[in-house]
């Protein structure tokens, strides 16, 4: 049988872990196992023909660290290439034993989030996997990616370097989220549109642990489903790492899963050819059921999936410049704040995707495009729609955008067909279908389900799925004719019926050039959804609309209690409300948001936080006041959302940002005027390993406008950093910051490093982690809470001078 059929049909068994059995051969504590290939090939031979004798079919050569951003590419090439002879060495039958190439990630994150672009990534990926289809392995198998944007990278480079099956395996937490907070169901989605062969979980987790995310991704997937866990979780015993789940109970917990579906399976860390030779023998002649096609159409964010098709959604409309002069100029001024403003609104009024038109005259489309897909998805999960009529923009977007994206849209030129369906095709998505033509827009319902019909035909031959096409029958103004909405409607019903597809209208048309447009909307809306619409593009915030569509889903026994209902009923004008029964009136604005530059900075909208930084101090307010009125609670506030798992390391990182160029401001003007000048030297610095430095560099700033001259060492700095720059300038006074729990010990050792090598200097501490108690048990002269507290304390150690109390 072939990989493919075998992967198909299941069950195919991997490998398992390679780290632990290289130490116990003699790899060093941070050696890097991939560098045995060149010097100790026989060693990896004898573990990968240990594996194909347990009964793996497939084994991974040797080259999951290797990256041309950690090694020269002629390196990679001689590493890889080695690795690959390794397994073919210990392979003595090819009959269903095949060769992997193990991709892993790069170790560092991708723009917004870290510093590499993506293109650059994709070209790294694709440079090793040219490297290893030359060394012919069997297949490509990226592993233990925990962020869905560079998983998107490696698919992407596979996919354009080689026609080999491609397996993709995500590294999960507990929480059942990737570090960037993708999840099974809307990496399934986002990896079966960018052609997967299978996808599944690896690494972080036992397998009673993963099985509920397997169990996720068997309920959204279509392709064959894997799992490679640890052999539990790892322990540090005597100085050891050492794996408490044995491989009995690894494989009787993994075999469970066959009869829901699991295909492929195998081990990661902590595993040996004992766990597969048990795994195979657990599984037996079990067999996994055949794969159902998952039936449902979704959408996705890197971490919020959108079904189309169940309860009717709601995509805002605002960020499409048609009839918005406001909009066409921050789209020709570059303005990226206003475009995101409108985002954020939408979301907050209940947007549930949001659709991206830019094109306006005398911008590059693509490029802004582009721009505005990765800002926006640094600031919200929401699913997006990517509305252009420019193949070349629509693939420049979808190459970047993280997620299975809404794609709008396709008509029924030949011309235009040819050019999206291949797009859809490579890079996945829901395809919205205008019913038009060579010929216009048909009169006639009949005419347009013609069209809708034969699109479908089109999309087949590309192999594109029926339920990722969702039809767009066209709003026509009833100004300009009577029969528009009726026409319009019929033609949904004829589409629904017949096909099966999702629909999709843009409602607000219908009532172009009248007046009370949103009177005669909100009623067209209404028809069209008890007709069958699967999402209306239309306005969030407008009452009306929204008031449509909530009220239709609370008719519909779509809203358990009410509870949307009365919600949303919260927010309307009192004037709206005043009739309903007692106190549920309130003025207009979702309740409970923050406004403002807190706002801005919760929301991660960093133009926006430096405008309104700025024109808060013009007009009078403290520097030290927005500090510690706005910008703090607005981190507190980002902060427990990041704790309870509301909010994801991207959106932590833009609120950051955010706070930063407010704070920025803050800076440009003095907080004190009466300055004391002169007084003495502090040193300050985040302690090592710690990368947050906002507190910090509040603390310097309100040093220095007490007069105080403060050398900053930075943030993450070593305890010998920090000694040295003390000794060197004779400070009397250091300032040492730390947030997290983890780097309290780092502070300690500096602590204690100060007070044994110079004497003289007396140590501050503070940061979020830190208590008064806590600061006396690490052995600092002083506890600060906050900025203010390390003026005072300061002052109170200069005067004291070197005598310590
Ligand atoms: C912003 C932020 C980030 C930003 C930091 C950007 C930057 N340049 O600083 C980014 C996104 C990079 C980040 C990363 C991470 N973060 Co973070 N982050 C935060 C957040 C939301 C706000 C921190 C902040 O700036 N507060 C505002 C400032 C002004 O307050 P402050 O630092 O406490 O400072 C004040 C006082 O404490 C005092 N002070 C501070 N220093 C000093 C020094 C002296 C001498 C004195 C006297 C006083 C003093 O004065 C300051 C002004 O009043 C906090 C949550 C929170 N509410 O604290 C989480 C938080 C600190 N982060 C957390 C985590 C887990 C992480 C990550 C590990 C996430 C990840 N999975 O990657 C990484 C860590 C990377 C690393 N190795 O350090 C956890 C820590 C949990 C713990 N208890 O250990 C927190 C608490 C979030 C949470 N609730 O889970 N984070």
């Amino acid at each position: 049988m072939s990989l493919s059929e075998l992967m198909k049909r299941g069950p195919l068994f991997l490998d398992g872990g390679m780290g632990s059995l290289l130490q116990a051969q003699g790899l060093m504590p941070g050696e890097a196992p991939e560098t045995w290939n060149l010097t100790h090939p026989e060693k990896i031979t004898a573990i990968h023909r240990a594996y194909y004798e347990a009964g793996s079919h497939l084994v991974m050569a040797n080259t999951f660290g290797v990256h041309p951003m950690r090694y020269p590419i002629d390196e990679c090439e001689r590493m890889i290439r080695a690795a690959v002879n390794c397994v073919k060495a210990a392979r003595e039958e090819t009959e269903e034993k095949f060769i992997g190439l193990d991709v892993g990630p790069c170790g560092k994150l991708l723009k917004p989030l870290g510093t590499v672009d993506f293109e650059e990534a994709v070209g790294y990926y694709a440079q090793i996997v040219r490297m290893g289809v030359e060394s012919g392995v069997d297949c490509i198998f990226i592993e233990t990616m925990n962020d869905s944007q560079e998983t998107r990278a490696a698919l992407l480079a596979a996919k354009e370097n080689c026609d080999l099956p491609v397996f993709v395996s995500n590294a999960y937490g507990a929480d059942g989220k990737l570090m960037t907070g993708g999840t099974p169901e809307s990496m399934a989605a986002m990896l079966e549109g960018l052609g997967a062969d299978a996808i599944g979980v690896n690494c972080s987790l036992g397998p009673e642990a993963l099985a509920p995310i397997v169990e996720r991704y068997l309920a959204a997937a279509s392709v064959p489903v894997l799992m490679k866990p640890n052999a539990g979780l790892p322990e540090v015993k005597d100085g050891k790492t050492v794996y408490s789940v044995m491989p009995d109970t690894f494989s009787e917990q993994i075999a469970a899963l066959v009869p829901k579906g699991l295909r492929i399976m195998g081990g990661c860390c902590g595993t040996t050819p004992d766990y597969i030779r048990t795994l195979r023998q657990t599984v037996g002649s079990s067999v996994p059921p055949q794969i159902a096609p998952s039936a449902g159409t979704v959408i996705a964010s890197r971490s919020r999936t959108v079904e189309l098709g169940k309860d009717p959604v709601i995509i805002g409309e605002r960020i499409n410049p048609t009839g918005k002069k406001r909009l066409r100029q921050a789209l020709q001024d570059g303005d990226m704040a206003y475009i995101l403003n409108e985002a954020i609104v939408q979301e907050e009024r209940g947007a549930e995707v949001l659709d991206v038109n830019v094109g306006t005259p005398g911008i590059d489309e693509a490029e802004m495009l582009c721009r505005a897909v990765e800002e926006l998805q640094a600031i919200t999960d929401l699913p997006l729609q990517l509305d252009t009529a420019d193949p070349q923009a629509m693939e420049r977007a979808l190459r970047r955008y993280n997620g299975k994206a809404m794609i709008n849209s396709v008509n029924g030129k030949q011309e235009v067909m040819d050019a999206v369906f291949p797009l859809v095709k490579k890079y996945g998505g829901a395809l919205v279908a205008l019913t038009l033509d060579e010929e216009g827009i048909p009169q006639t319902a009949e005419g347009r389900f013609a069209i809708a019909e034969r699109i479908l035909t089109e999309a087949e031959k590309y192999g594109i799925a029926r339920k990722d096409i969702l039809f767009d029958p066209l709003t026509m103004t009833v100004s300009a004719d009577p029969s528009a909405a009726r026409v319009t409607l019929d033609a949904l019903r004829m589409i629904r019926e017949k096909t099966g597809c999702g629909t999709v209208l843009g409602v607000s048309n219908v009532s172009f050039g009248l007046p009370a447009r949103e009177v005669l909307g909100s009623i067209f809306l209404t028809m069209a959804l008890h007709t069958g619409l699967s999402a209306a593009i239309m306005n969030p915030l407008s009452d009306a609309m929204t008031g449509a569509m909530i009220s239709y889903r609370t008719l519909t026994e779509r809203d358990a209690n009410c509870g949307e209902y009365i919600r949303f009923a919260d927010t309307l004008p009192a004037k709206t409300t005043a009739a309903a029964p007692a106190g549920t009136a309130k003025a207009a604005g979702a309740e409970g948001q923050p406004q403002g530059l807190r706002r801005a900075v919760v929301k991660g909208l960093c133009k926006e936080a430096g405008r309104l930084a700025r024109e808060a101090l013009e007009a009078g307010t403290g520097g030290l006041d927005l500090i510690q009125k706005e910008i703090i609670p607005a981190l507190d506030e980002v902060g427990k959302g990041f704790e309870e798992k509301r909010i994801y390391l991207p959106q932590l990182m833009m609120s950051a940002e955010a706070a930063e160029s407010a704070f920025k401001e803050v800076k440009a003007r003095s907080i004190r005027t009466e300055n004391q000048e002169n007084r003495c030297r502090v040193v300050v610095a985040t302690v090592k390993g710690d990368v947050h430095d906002i507190g910090k560099n509040i603390v310097k700033l309100l040093l220095e406008n007490y007069g105080f001259e403060v050398t900053d060492l930075g943030k993450d700095v070593p305890p010998e950093e920090i000694l040295a720059a003390v000794e060197r300038l004779h400070a009397p006074v250091c300032g040492l910051s730390a947030l997290m729990t983890t780097t309290v010990p780092a502070m300690a050792e500096t602590v204690e490093l100060i007070h044994e090598k110079a004497p003289w200097c007396r140590v501050m501490v503070g940061g979020a982690v830190l208590t008064e108690d806590f600061a006396r048990e690490l052995g600092a002269d002083g506890y600060g809470k906050d900025a203010m507290a390390s003026v005072r304390l300061a002052e109170r150690f200069a005067e004291e001078g070197e005598e310590k109390p």
